[in-house]
């Protein structure tokens, strides 16, 4: 079905507070590499998405500026890639809309990050992080971007988004949006809590001892990965022997995924050895690849000028993609267009 759509990448980062390693492993990371795989690449800041959660409107502000430098810092070039944040294309809430009377309430109820955040006090969360799928699908089909890449928790979302096509596409007999791609690939699609290797690294984890933010220096990121839960034993000499252990398995997945060696060749390299060795090793590597991305965010953000001047360039060339796909849709669903 996808043969009549363009190959085109999309994907988002909610500027709902710092982004830590787990969203440039993730994602940002892997934004900048797909820049060179000749596809054209279109990479959002969701502030609506954000707003699905209280934000202070002055510290919103701030984030966002501060996502769109990290982005940058980690090689997404806005020359090459469109760069913009989400409010300023209003096809992205129009298509939400459309797409919410297509998508059926049963499908929304099984989304696991809704009951996650929504937790024991669901009927009090706000009636926008329900609808939050919809507005994702709609982040994507309003590009017909055929492939997105993310993490491995955002995988169910991907799967709603494809439904949701395929249901527009079937109800009103056409070929129009594509059924994307998830692109869930790399030794970091989940990056775990250093408290708890059950959950996932998370900016908005009430601890920060558990994320490494992108803003940490040095010395935060070697105390934090010596405070890393974990295990009295010594590594073994393949991932097999990390099964039942989630914490040290963790950590030399993100040591692997940083250094970019295979899993296997770092243990081959720390077999026998304990975590007060495997460490300081770990420590020293994430100082290594994160100092250059704190300090280049650092200097972007220096001139928030530039960077909403770099986020407003981007949200036109966005718009000229998303307007005709949005009023397409219109005309498929039988809204009449007369304005001159
Ligand atoms: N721990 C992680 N490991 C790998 N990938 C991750 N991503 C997030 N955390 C990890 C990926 O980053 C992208 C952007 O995610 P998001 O900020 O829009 O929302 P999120 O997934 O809900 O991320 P957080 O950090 O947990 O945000 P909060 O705390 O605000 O909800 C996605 O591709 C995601 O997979």
């Amino acid at each position: 079905m996808n043969a009549t759509h363009t190959p085109r990448i999309f994907s988002g980062i909610q500027p709902s507070g710092g982004l830590t390693l787990g969203n440039y492993l993730g994602a940002l990371k892997r934004f900048a590499e797909y820049q060179d795989s000749g596809l054209e690449t279109i990479y959002c800041l969701v502030d609506l998405h954000a707003l699905t959660v209280w934000q202070d409107p002055a510290a919103l502000i701030e984030q966002t500026r501060e996502a769109a430098a990290a982005f940058m810092a980690a090689g997404v070039d806005p020359a090459r890639s469109i760069l913009f944040n989400q409010s300023q294309v209003p096809a992205h809430a129009e298509l939400s809309w459309l797409l919410s009377c297509v998508a059926r309430v049963g499908w929304m109820d099984r989304m696991t990050q809704f009951k996650d955040k929504g937790g024991k006090d669901r009927e009090r969360v706000s009636l926008a992080l329900y609808a939050y799928p919809a507005l994702m699908a709609a982040d994507i089909l309003v590009y017909h971007a055929t492939a997105v890449p993310v993490g491995e928790d955002q995988k169910q979302h991907l799967e709603l988004t494809r439904d949701i096509a395929a249901k527009f596409n079937h109800d009103y007999g056409v070929d129009f949006f594509p059924i994307t791609n998830p692109l869930i690939e790399g030794a970091a699609t989940r990056v775990m809590s250093l408290r708890d290797g059950s959950k996932k690294m998370s900016k908005s984890d009430p601890s920060d001892a558990s994320r490494i933010n992108l803003t940490d220096d040095a010395d935060t990121i070697a105390q934090k990965i010596r405070k890393a839960r974990t295990d009295a034993d010594p590594l073994p000499g393949s991932m097999e022997g990390l099964k039942d252990r989630p914490e040290a398995r963790n950590l030399v997945n993100i040591y692997a995924a940083l250094s970019g060696e295979g899993t296997d060749q770092v243990l081959a390299r720390f077999e026998g050895q304990g975590f007060g060795a495997f460490k300081p090793a770990l420590a020293e590597v994430a100082v290594a690849v994160l100092a250059p991305i704190t300090s280049r965010m650092t200097e972007l953000k220096s001139d928030p000028a530039e960077i909403d001047r770099i986020l407003g360039d981007g949200a036109e060339r966005a718009e000229a993609i998303a307007r005709p796909i949005v009023e397409r849709t219109k005309e498929i669903m039988g809204m009449i267009r007369s304005r001159g």
